[in-house]
């Protein structure tokens, strides 16, 4: 079902003040930084290996992420992995009665479709199923 590590989400407060550690100190490709204007974030990605990471700034006060900030201060935010079919993941997750926050696919950062598994049905960890739009 799932295949690998997509990426590591990082709930950050300032995109240009977390991207230098990353980047220069521990020696990071920066592949640049977009917009998701319907999750409320602007991202930033650091490709280590074939995996990335992924920095979350939250771009109103309504954001996800702006509520986690407040309630936990800058951390992990949640684990991506990488699926084949999505759509068909996420029925095969229903059918096991896992407590989903997407029940279909929506869009992400660079394209890729992407389904949130609610943090209570995997012990405490916001995870992100994602279909890659690149090759
Ligand atoms: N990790 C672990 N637990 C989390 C969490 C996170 N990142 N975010 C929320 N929770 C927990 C909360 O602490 C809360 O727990 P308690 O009930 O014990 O207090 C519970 O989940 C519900 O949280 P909430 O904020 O009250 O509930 P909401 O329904 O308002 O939102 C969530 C929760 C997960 C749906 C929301 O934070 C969300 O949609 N996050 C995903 C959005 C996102 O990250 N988008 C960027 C993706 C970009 C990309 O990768 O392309």
């Amino acid at each position: 079902m799932t295949k690998k590590i997509n990426h590591i989400g990082i709930a950050v407060k300032n995109l240009e003040t977390a991207v230098p550690f990353y980047r220069d100190t521990l020696g990071m490709t920066f592949e640049g930084t977009e917009e998701v204007t319907e999750q409320k974030v602007r991202v930033a990605f650091l490709k280590i290996g074939e995996s990335r990471i992924e920095l979350l700034e939250p771009t109103s006060a309504d954001s996800p992420v702006t509520k986690f900030l407040e309630k936990n201060g800058e951390g992990i935010h949640h684990i991506a992995y990488e699926v084949d079919n999505l759509a068909a993941t996420l029925l095969e997750l229903q059918q096991k009665d896992v407590r989903l926050i997407d029940q279909t696919p929506r869009t992400g950062a660079h394209g890729a479709s992407i389904a949130f598994i609610h943090p209570k049905a995997s012990g405490g960890v916001l995870t992100e199923l994602c279909q890659s739009a690149r090759h």
